[in-house]
């Protein structure tokens, strides 16, 4: 009777282990610089079919808002859910383990749960900025700005800049983005095999400057066809400290380093952002590919995100570095079995709102210093707003976004020294500073009262 006993015991708990849900996957996606100029935001300039595809597999985040716009500070925000303030996450080279390194970090968190950690290529901007990864890998490269050109190769061996693009008939995994495709699909065997539940992070550097991609990829966009922006001048009613000299880009050999870019040089560098975000696309495809050919696909959900946004001459800026919309807007998507497919939704995502969102899609308790909110809810019913307000900070100038109202507030010893205010329902290229507009003058008053608000409350 005893022995009967214990065989029903084992039997019972055998088939309660079949029964426990399997842990969800995470693969979590970042593209470097990528901004939300893809057909799924309703342009049709970029070529991207794969996350075309991403995205009728998920829900598109019309509105999604990075926290900090440049590298290392955005990224350290969002791995940690902890947003930046005048003390934290500031610069390109922003630490995690300087700024906040007593938070669970995401990788951490995963970890904790008995995931699988892997971080392939850029996630972090500084390496081994997180302890939690079981695999941080970086592919080989003789320099950080993976030149392959003989032209490039030689000026660079003379310590001079190279071009700010390039454009040789050479294979995806040339570069180093195709190589990272490579070898996370390796990786995604490898969890097959284990069974092991994973959080595999796969970071793409394009279309970080220097744009270099196959020319396969530059072959897609006929050069006639490709335009400037409409609002390619820094607005005339915009402060000087809305203002920068895009020295990124300037460090380029082709690029003057006063003044604007003249219009064909600067035609040949969009075409240049354009060809980098194909060749991304197509890395982005072998990875999804390799995920659903391995049968992962049904229990591993994706996220695609920017870490912030990029000024291909709007406001007769470049790069990323200032306040205006398009530095700060990135693409997002996240994809997942149970979540509804095609969909779109205007309610407004902040990169730190990632973190708590994989908490509870991976059905996980969030820490509690996280300062987003899980976008689960608009996940699940996307025609419905749920959030309508996100902050970002870049140096001193502080972004408060109310559903169509984008305020900028810089301070000096506590005082607004200066003021944008741009209402997008009337001026979607920010081309108007309403901020000393009596018309609006209550308007500026109650954001600048609710970006206080909202500072202190997440110092
Ligand atoms: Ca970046």
């Amino acid at each position: 009777m005893k022995q009967f006993f214990i065989f029903f015991l084992l039997f019972s708990l055998a088939v309660s282990a079949q029964n426990q849900p399997q842990p969800k996957n995470v693969l979590f996606i970042m593209v470097d610089d990528l901004r939300p100029e893809l057909s799924l935001y309703g342009q049709n300039q970029i070529i991207s079919p794969n996350i075309d595809a991403l995205g009728a597999s998920g829900v598109t985040f019309n509105r999604a808002y990075c926290n900090v716009p440049v590298c290392g500070a955005s990224r350290a925000s969002l791995l940690t859910g902890v947003r930046p303030t005048p003390n934290r996450f500031l610069t390109y080279h922003s630490r995690i383990k300087k700024d906040m390194p007593d938070v669970i970090n995401m990788a951490q968190y995963f970890k904790d749960r008995g995931y699988s950690t892997v971080s392939n290529n850029k996630i972090t901007h500084i390496k081994n900025d997180i302890d939690a990864w079981d695999d941080e890998w970086y592919p080989k490269s003789k320099n950080w700005r993976n030149y392959l050109s003989e032209e490039n190769l030689i000026l660079q061996a003379s310590n001079k800049a190279g071009y700010a693009y390039e454009n040789i008939d050479v294979p995806d995994a040339a570069y180093i983005d195709g190589q990272t495709a490579l070898k996370s699909v390796e990786d995604l065997k490898q969890f097959k095999a284990s069974g092991q539940p994973f959080f595999l992070a796969v970071g793409f550097v394009k279309p970080h400057l220097p744009f270099n991609a196959p020319k396969k990829y530059w072959d897609l966009y006929d050069p006639n066809s490709i335009t400037l922006p409409e609002n390619a001048t820094f607005p005339k009613s915009a402060p000087q400290r809305a203002n920068h000299k895009w020295g990124e880009l300037r460090a380029y050999i082709d690029i003057p380093k006063k003044g604007p870019v003249p219009d064909p040089i600067a035609k040949k560098l969009i075409h240049g952002y354009y060809a980098s975000v194909s060749y991304v696309d197509a890395q982005i495809g072998v990875l999804i590919k390799g995920l659903t050919e391995l049968g992962l696909r049904e229990n591993t959900i994706i996220v695609l995100v920017g870490d912030h946004g990029w000024s291909l001459s709007d406001h007769g800026l470049w790069a990323k570095h200032s306040n205006f919309e398009v530095a700060l807007q990135v693409p997002l998507i996240i994809s997942d079995s149970s979540l509804p497919k095609a969909a779109h939704t205007n309610s407004i995502a902040e990169l730190v709102d990632i973190y708590p969102t994989l908490c509870e899609l991976t059905a996980g308790e969030s820490p509690t210093h996280l300062q987003g909110s899980s976008l689960v809810s608009a996940l699940e019913a996307p025609g419905t707003i749920f959030k309508d307000v996100a902050l970002a900070r870049w140096q001193k100038g502080e972004t408060l976004i109310v559903d169509q109202l984008f305020y900028t507030e810089w301070q000096q010893k506590g005082k607004a020294v200066s003021k944008m205010l741009y209402n997008h329902e009337t001026d979607p290229n920010e081309t108007n500073n309403l901020a000393n507009d009596p018309a609006y003058l209550s308007t500026v008053k109650a954001l600048s009262k609710q970006l206080e608000q909202f500072k202190t409350t997440f110092n």
